[in-house]
């Protein structure tokens, strides 16, 4: 016999036929007839059927397979066989059976209402799809980290208690920092700016918080926010590097994560188109064609789920929506020449999921920002660093960030955000 554990999917793979193999895992599901136990064990890789017989293990060990249930910890075995009878075709004959931790019962059975599931998360992420999805996001993560290291940037690591609600104090969570008002980070972008004097190409990867009050299947309260910033680039120059990276991602993701597209049931298809360029429609263009399917929506008015939803309708690659009004977006945006609109795009993504990644050229005009940042009740003197960058070979420079878990809930054509992170933080949920 092997002295190693054997992974579930080599035996799947048919590579252990005949061969006495060691597994271990969690009972995913049991049932028995007569003196025969079927127990489904489980590991990270997939699952599979190993049969307990009377006579075929000594009798304490079918005592044990027979009380055992599901997700005990357990560790089986035996001889694989072909079975088509068997779910995933194969089976382990199991000639000796121990278990590691007997389960109490394990009160997810079926059919539960989401809230229940949501209150006994910790254990629901044993689901075979939550399984694959965190699988697909770590790779996706994978991906996106060999690109950025392909392509020159600094991977850094920003501060998340800052002093500066950079994206509006309307969605920002406060604390009190010693006596001091401090927040938690909504974006990393004004660290990463100060990093590109040293290092030009920054990314980061950092939880963003926002006390959104949207109960939509796209807001987290917390969330992993993707952020790049790029000395030297311009907003067109921010465009090519976003769909880049992004159609990066989605060529190479059907290739590394094919069983967990399939497993969720991803029309890969819609993904291997995904390649640059991207289309880009102005601000004041999209209110057009908003207007022509019927919205009633004006310029200066942002825009919601079924406006982005529209805008994608036919496209089967993301979009980029450009040159918002100033007041629609952030202080830090680049005003353009025309002096009403901001060197801005939103990247939306198709199939209806809206947008994953906002991003900007960076203003230099610090006047044009304090006025800004007043119309927002911000506290000027706490962007004195800030403005300092401007003062001190300030650069054109551009960035934007990324909702990873918006990525991951369009890669995956996941119904709801809430599936694309392990502890989904809502504005009714900071448990468990
Ligand atoms: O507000 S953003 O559009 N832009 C920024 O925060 C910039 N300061 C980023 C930068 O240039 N460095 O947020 C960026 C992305 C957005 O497109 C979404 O994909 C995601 O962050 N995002 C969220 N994901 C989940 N939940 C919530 N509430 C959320 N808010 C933004």
């Amino acid at each position: 016999m092997s002295e190693e554990w054997i992974k579930i999917k080599d035996i799947l793979d048919g590579k252990k036929t005949g061969e006495e193999v060691r597994v271990r895992g969690w009972i995913y599901r049991k049932r028995s007839s007569g003196g025969i136990i079927f127990v489904l064990i489980r590991d990270v890789t997939g699952v599979v059927q190993a049969t307990v017989r009377k006579g075929n293990v000594p009798d304490e060990d079918f005592t044990k397979a027979d009380k055992a249930l599901v997700e005990s910890s357990i560790k089986v075995y035996g001889k694989v066989k072909e079975d088509k009878r068997a779910p995933g075709g194969y089976e382990i004959e199991v000639n000796k059976f121990e278990v590691v931790n007997f389960a109490e019962p394990f009160p997810i059975t079926e059919d539960h209402s989401e809230e229940f599931l949501l209150d006994v998360r910790h254990l629901w992420l044993r689901s075979r799809k939550l399984t694959e999805v965190m699988k697909l996001k770590a790779k996706i993560l994978r991906l996106i980290r060999e690109w950025f290291d392909q392509n020159d940037f600094y991977e850094v690591t920003p501060s998340v208690i800052t002093m500066n609600a950079a994206e509006g104090g309307a969605t920002v969570f406060s604390f009190d920092y010693f006596g001091q008002k401090a927040f938690l980070s909504q974006t990393a972008q004004m660290y990463l700016e100060a990093l590109i004097f040293s290092l030009e190409r920054v990314w980061s990867l950092t939880p963003s918080f926002r006390a959104e009050k949207s109960r939509t299947r796209k807001h987290l309260t917390e969330y992993w926010h993707l952020e790049a910033e790029e000395a030297w680039v311009d907003n067109e120059g921010n465009m090519k590097i976003q769909e880049e990276l992004i159609s990066y991602v989605c060529q190479n993701i059907v290739k590394v994560a094919k069983d967990e597209l399939e497993y969720l049931g991803r029309d890969t298809e819609k993904l291997k188109v995904v390649e640059p360029p991207f289309k880009r429609i102005k601000y004041e263009k999209a209110i057009e064609i908003l207007r022509d399917k019927g919205f009633d929506i004006e310029w200066g008015d942002d825009f919601g789920a079924p406006h982005e939803r529209a805008l994608v309708e036919g496209e089967d690659k993301p979009i980029f929506v450009t040159h918002f009004p100033v007041e629609a977006k952030a202080f830090y945006m680049k005003i353009s020449p025309d002096g009403k609109t901001v060197e801005c795009a939103d990247m939306l993504a198709p199939e209806g999921y809206g947008e994953i990644i906002g991003g900007s050229e960076r203003s230099e005009d610090i006047d044009s920002m304090i006025a800004r940042l007043k119309a927002d009740g911000a506290k000027i003197e706490n962007y004195e660093w800030y403005f300092d960058l401007r003062r001190y070979g300030s650069v054109p420079h551009s960035g934007f960030g990324l909702g990873l878990e918006r990525l991951v809930t369009w890669i995956a054509k996941l119904d709801h955000i809430r599936d694309a992170t392990p502890f989904p933080r809502t504005i009714n949920r900071a448990y468990p």
